[in-house]
């Protein structure tokens, strides 16, 4: 089988000094800001259906320092049912086109290669795909023929029953094994080795316990030479780890001091970027770890 590790990646260096690996992760991590065109997302469903709030929304993560506006038209929390692929065409492709009209970097956040084929006819330059091409098997094809950035997700399955697939004999050996198939059938199909992003998928099909886990070893994915998306942003394990006495867990909207936490977290492992929901927020938590890191 030939080897899907990125040339230089697991050497000393890769471990130590992630950043100094080409390609894996910038000297400036990425901040993607999460624009949700649902109305059923876990934390904005609802907040930006109208074309002009979107739109709006999306210039404002940017202006606050997004590198990339991750637009999604379909909600991918546990247990959501899905939408058809019209549906989701129509809530997204105006406003990607707007926004990279604007100079903005768009990613299409979707497992439809339909989907994804309009996305970038709109202008988008990044696949954001949760399924890591295991929903879509045209997906590869759509994404090595327009040459675009691919981000390979780990998953197991659909949202409506993901949680019944969180079972692993080790977690972090399990979900690096798992994306490392994925790499292989994306090089398979002719993607570009340095297109791809690689992403462990906290949540999806994932325990709390398996999240902490895998945020704990994110320097192990790091180390495979891909650069390494990390996706915490106001997830339920947050909410768990901060609920009251009586075990309700921490509302939605009061989980940003802890998605910080985890992304300068992210960001000490050599992640190459992390999506959130607070944009500014995470910029300012990138200030302070640049200018820390800079000192090193
Ligand atoms: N999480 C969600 C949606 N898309 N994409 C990537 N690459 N990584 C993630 O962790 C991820 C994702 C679910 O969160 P949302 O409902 O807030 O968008």
């Amino acid at each position: 089988m030939r080897s899907v590790r990125a040339p230089g990646a697991g050497n000393v260096d890769a471990v130590t000094t992630p950043h100094s690996v080409p390609g894996a992760a910038p000297a400036r991590p990425q901040i993607m800001g999460i624009l949700n065109i649902t109305p059923d997302s876990f934390s904005d469903g609802g907040r930006y259906l109208d074309f002009g709030d979107a739109v709006a929304h999306g210039e404002q993560m940017g202006a606050d320092g997004a590198d990339v506006i991750d637009v999604g038209g379909e909600s991918t929390r546990p247990g959501a049912e899905r939408v058809d692929a019209v549906t989701e065409t129509s809530r997204v492709v105006d406003v990607v086109a707007a926004l990279a009209e604007r100079g903005l970097t768009v990613s299409i956040d979707t497992t439809r290669a339909a989907v994804a084929a309009a996305a970038i006819e709109a202008g988008a330059t990044i696949v954001n795909d949760v399924s890591g091409g295991l929903a879509d098997p045209d997906m590869a094809r759509v994404v090595a023929d327009t040459g675009v950035r691919w981000v390979l997700m780990h998953w197991r399955g659909h949202s409506a029953d993901m949680q019944l697939l969180a079972r692993y004999e080790n977690v972090v050996a399990d979900v690096k094994a798992e994306l490392e198939d994925r790499v292989e059938a994306a090089l398979d199909n002719g993607v570009d080795r340095e297109n791809l992003i690689l992403d462990p998928g906290l949540g999806f099909a994932k325990s709390a316990e398996h999240n902490w886990r895998l945020s704990a070893h994110l320097d192990e994915f790091v180390a495979l030479g891909y650069p390494v998306l990390f996706g915490s942003s106001r997830k339920t394990y947050l909410g768990r780890l901060l609920g009251d006495e009586s075990g309700k867990p921490r509302p939605v909207g009061q989980r940003e001091a802890a998605t910080l936490a985890t992304s300068v977290l992210a960001f000490e492992a050599g992640a190459w970027g992390v999506r959130v929901h607070d944009v500014a927020g995470t910029a300012d938590a990138r200030a302070v770890w640049l200018a820390t890191n800079a000192q090193r």
